[in-house]
C-alpha cells in the first residue's frame, strides 16, 4: 500500500514555521506565518478568555456532545458580530450558523455543502493570490478552482477593474471567494466603493458569493470589518460567510470559527440548516466544546465583550504602529525604495514586494524567515525585533 506514495509538498506557509523551529540562532524572527504577538514576541492570552475560563471553571459542566450544528449560544452571538443583531437576516430568521472546526474547517464544510448542491458545472473562484488553503480545500471539494485578478504589483494596490471584468465574464452560478477584510496575503482590500460595484455585479449575474472573514476587528474596526458582509446580507442570499475567531481572541489551537448561509426565507434556511448537518455528521458528527464556550461566554457578557473590544483594539493598534515604524525605519536604511504602501494596507500581512531571492537572504543569512512570495507577518514585529529586520532588509535590498 505505502511503497508508491510519493512525499506531499510542505505547507508554504506551515513549513516556513517547520524551518524556523529548526533554526538555531537566538536572534531569528518569524514573519512567516499569520499569527499575532505582542510587543513581547508571544502569543497573547487574552484576559477577556482567562475570565471567560474562570467562569466556565466555577461552574465546571459536564463535556456532553454538543449538537450538530454546535453551541447555541455560540451559533446566536456568531450571527449577531457577523450580520449585526438588528440586521434584517437575523429578524427574520433567514440566516443559519454552525460552529465549526476553524475557519478552514468553515470553508471545508461550505465547500461540501457546494459541491452537493450548487450546479454540477459550477466552478469557484478565487484572487490572485489568494490564502494557499482556498485553492486546495475547494478543489479538495471537487471544484475546478479559478483564479480572478485580484493583485496588481505595479501600483502595490487592488487591480479592480480587472477583477471587475472577470467578474462580468463569470458563468451565473459560480462561486466567488471573496476576503471581507484584510486580504490574505496582500493587505489590499477593496474600497467601500468597489465592493458597492462588486455587489452589484455579483447579484446581477447570479454568482454565488462566499465571504471569508478571518481578521474580523484586525482591519478598521469590529463593525466596520462586518460592514462588508451586512451589505452583501441586505443584497438578498444565497450567501456563505465563513469566520474564524483564531486570531481576534487569539484561541488559534482551539479551533473555532463558524459558517453561516443567508437564504431567501426561514423556511428555505431551515431545509439548508438541515442538509449542512448532514455534511457536518459525516466530517466529524459534532464540534469540540470549549473555544465555543470560551467565545460564548466572552460575548454574552457585557463587561467581557467591552474588554474583547479593548484587547482586540489594542492588536489592531499595535499591528498599525508597526507599520508605521517599518516605514519610517525603511526610509532611514532605504531611502531609495518607497515603502508607503504598507501603511495603506489592512490587517496583519504586507506583500512587501521583495523577491524570492531577497527572502531567501533573509532567511539563510540573518535567520529571518518570510513567505516566498513576499509576504510579511507585520504582527510578528515588534519594537525589539524592528531594527534587525530593518537592517536586515535594507541590506539585501
Ligand atoms: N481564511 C483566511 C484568509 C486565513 O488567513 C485563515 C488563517 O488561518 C483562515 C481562513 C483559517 O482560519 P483558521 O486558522 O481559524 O482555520
Ligand atoms: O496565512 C496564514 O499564515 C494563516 C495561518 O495551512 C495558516 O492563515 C497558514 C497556512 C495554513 C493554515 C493556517
Amino acid at each position: 500500500l505505502f511503497t508508491a506514495i510519493e512525499m506531499a509538498p510542505r505547507d508554504p506557509i506551515l513549513g516556513i514555521t517547520e524551518g524556523f523551529n529548526a533554526d538555531k540562532n537566538p536572534g531569528k524572527t518569524n514573519l512567516g506565518v499569520g499569527v499575532y504577538y505582542d510587543d513581547n514576541g508571544k502569543v497573547p492570552l487574552l484576559e477577556c478568555v482567562q475570565k471567560a475560563e474562570a467562569l466556565l471553571i466555577e461552574k465546571l459542566s459536564p463535556r456532553t456532545y454538543l449538537p450538530i450544528e454546535g453551541l447555541a449560544s455560540y451559533d446566536k452571538a456568531v450571527q449577531e458580530l457577523v450580520f449585526g443583531a438588528d440586521s434584517a437576516v437575523v429578524q427574520e430568521n433567514r440566516a443559519i450558523t454552525v460552529q465549526a472546526i476553524g475557519g478552514t474547517g468553515a470553508l471545508k464544510l461550505g465547500a461540501d455543502f457546494l459541491k452537493r448542491f450548487a450546479a454540477a458545472n459550477a466552478q469557484v473562484w478565487i484572487s490572485d493570490p489568494s490564502w494557499e488553503n482556498h485553492r486546495a480545500l475547494f478543489e479538495s471539494a471537487g471544484f475546478t478552482v479559478n483564479n480572478y485578478p485580484y493583485y496588481d504589483a505595479t501600483t502595490r494596490g487592488v487591480n479592480f477593474s480587472g477583477m471587475l471584468d472577470a467578474l462580468k465574464t463569470m458563468a451565473s452560478g459560480s462561486v466567488v471567494v471573496l476576503h471581507a477584510c484584510c486580504h490574505n496575503p496582500t493587505g489590499a482590500d477593496l474600497t467601500s466603493d468597489q465592493w458597492t460595484q462588486v455587489i452589484e455585479v455579483v447579484t446581477q449575474r447570479g454568482l454565488i458569493p462566499f465571504l471569508d472573514m478571518a481578521y474580523q476587528g484586525f482591519g478598521d474596526g469590529i463593525d466596520a470589518d462586518g460592514e462588508v458582509v451586512r451589505r452583501f446580507a441586505k443584497a438578498g442570499g444565497p450567501l456563505f460567510v465563513s469566520n474564524s475567531f483564531s486570531k481576534s481572541f487569539s484561541l488559534y489551537g482551539e479551533r473555532v470559527g463558524a459558517l453561516s448561509i443567508v437564504a431567501a426565507s426561514k423556511e428555505e434556511a431551515g431545509r439548508v440548516l438541515s442538509q449542512l448537518k448532514r455534511v457536518v455528521r459525516t466530517n466529524y458528527s459534532n464540534p469540540p466544546i470549549h473555544g465555543g464556550q470560551v467565545v460564548a461566554t466572552t460575548l454574552a457578557s457585557p463587561e467581557l465583550r467591552k474588554l474583547w473590544e479593548e484587547e482586540l483594539a489594542g492588536m489592531r493598534v499595535r499591528i498599525r504602529e508597526m507599520r508605521q515604524l517599518l516605514v519610517s525605519k525603511l526610509k532611514e536604511q532605504a531611502p531609495a525604495h518607497d515603502f508607503d504602501f504598507v501603511i495603506k494596507q489592512r490587517g496583519m500581512f504586507s506583500y512587501s514586494g521583495l523577491t524570492k531571492a531577497q527572502v531567501e537572504r533573509l532567511r539563510d543569512e540573518f535567520s529571518i524567515y518570510a513567505v516566498d512570495t513576499g509576504r510579511i507577518c507585520v504582527a510578528a514585529l515588534n519594537t525589539k525585533n524592528i531594527d534587525n529586520v530593518v537592517a536586515a532588509i535594507a541590506k539585501v535590498l
